[in-house]
């Protein structure tokens, strides 16, 4: 029988409900284990993640090119010297190294980070894998797999498509098309390098082509959504090849292919390109952009993540008019404590259960512990004082209804969203 809920194991049921869940991570950059080196992991890769690359150079007395020319190592012990010995590691990259080694069984306050390192060269990638998603609760994670990338693609043909090698289940595609929408002056060479009868202009052949170019990739990789990272001056509909392509050829696709599209809006790229992926910043979007997706193209599923904290309050005005918007996740310079708290409790006034509440944006495999563990506590604290709000009315709650809801938030309501008929 199913336990009611009072005032006084709320707060326990909530926690112990969000712990439990399997969650499903809807945007990763990591890599199923036979991609081979590209799934970054261990301790040199979690200090050298490029939000601590960005706070370090705010320290040091460094050239950019000097950084770079380092080794791995260096970089590493540059990064923690400066931002966790000379200074009091909490920002939020930061102190995401510090609970990963914890929750992996480190004692942080040995700093014993030639220890921390002996540890990861003494690791089995597989077994490691099996404790990540252990730790981070996970039942899958989706990838970020870009088919113009050489060493990505070769891959995909060699091992997957030839090879017939299964991926391993927990990792999920996710066909992201940046190169395609948004540098079509050199993307249209290289799909007719690959056999694509392609011309610059999107005449209907090109526009056929790059069609059969999608529905290609859907066949190799089977992904979850089709996606791009946009820039804050995104504008649908304009005079451009992005524009073109979008509403020619990803819009049906996807719809047939039942694939939705994935939009992840307001990036300003390489506002200082010395700082390489750290150098990017951010912009508000003008909405009105994806208003006419949504509602000249009422058939296709829309997932959308933005960056900019000025536009999560228009974001989710809109997935309440529009059924085909599933908004998803605190994305990048969002993804911290003070704006996951306020977007999330923003989303569940607006939205109650029909949003992906987080997903982790992680690029080395170790960083699913920290930034599940750190986004599971903010969640569980917002859950359990909605909850009680609802018991103050009088309304009487079991936990099979909390765990309902926490298992839609945490993953469940991106896998109804592929489903649902529109
Ligand atoms: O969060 C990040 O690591 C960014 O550099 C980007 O990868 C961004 O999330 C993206 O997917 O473009
Ligand atoms: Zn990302």
């Amino acid at each position: 029988m199913t336990q009611l809920i009072t005032g006084e194991n709320l707060k326990r049921t909530v926690e112990q409900a969000v712990k439990d869940v399997k969650a499903t991570d809807i945007h990763t950059h990591l890599y199923a284990p036979i991609f081979g080196d590209i799934l970054l992991w261990g301790f040199n890769e979690l200090v050298t993640y490029h939000y601590l690359i960005a706070e370090t150079m705010r320290w040091v007395d460094i050239a950019y090119d000097e950084y770079w020319q380092m080794t791995k190592v260096e970089q590493a012990d540059l990064i923690w010297q400066t931002l966790f010995l000379e200074n009091s590691p909490y920002s939020e990259a930061c102190r995401g190294v510090l609970t990963t080694l914890q929750r992996l069984g480190f004692d942080v306050a040995s700093r014993d980070i030639e220890g921390y390192r002996q540890y990861f060269d003494n690791k089995q990638l597989d077994e490691y894998v099996d404790e990540v998603f252990e730790l981070a609760n996970l039942e899958c994670v989706v990838m970020t797999n870009d088919p113009f990338d050489p060493e990505e693609r070769g891959i995909w043909l060699e091992k997957v498509k030839e090879g017939g090698q299964e991926l391993d289940s927990r990792f999920r595609a996710a066909l992201r098309l940046d190169m395609l929408l948004c540098s079509w002056e050199k993307s249209w060479h290289q799909l007719k390098e690959w056999g694509f009868d392609v011309t610059p202009d999107l005449n209907r052949r090109t526009v056929g082509e790059v069609q059969r170019f999608l529905r290609d990739w859907i066949q190799i990789m089977n992904p979850v959504y089709m996606a791009v990272s946009l820039p804050y001056d995104f504008i649908l509909p304009e005079k451009s090849a992005r524009s073109e392509l979008i509403e020619r050829c990803i819009i049906p696709v996807s719809r047939e292919m039942n694939v939705p599209f994935a939009l992840m809006v307001g990036v300003k790229r390489q506002l200082n390109p010395g700082l390489k992926d750290a150098g990017d910043g951010v912009g508000k979007m003008n909405i009105a952009s994806l208003d006419y997706l949504c509602s000249r193209y009422p058939h296709n599923k829309f997932l959308v993540t933005l960056l900019a904290r000025e536009n999560q309050h228009e974001l989710a005005v809109l997935a309440r008019k529009f059924r085909n918007l599933m908004p998803f996740g605190c994305w990048w310079f969002l993804n911290n404590p003070s704006l996951i708290q306020e977007i999330t409790s923003m989303r569940l006034e607006l939205l109650g259960n029909s949003v992906i509440l987080q997903h982790s944006d992680a690029r080395v495999l170790d960083q699913l512990i920290y930034k599940w563990d750190h986004s599971r506590r903010i969640i569980a604290e917002i859950l359990v004082r909605k909850y009680q709000d609802l018991v103050a009315t009088g309304w009487v709650l079991t936990e099979d209804a909390i765990r309902r809801d926490v298992e839609k938030l945490m993953g469940g309501n991106l896998w109804s969203f592929l489903e649902r008929k529109l």
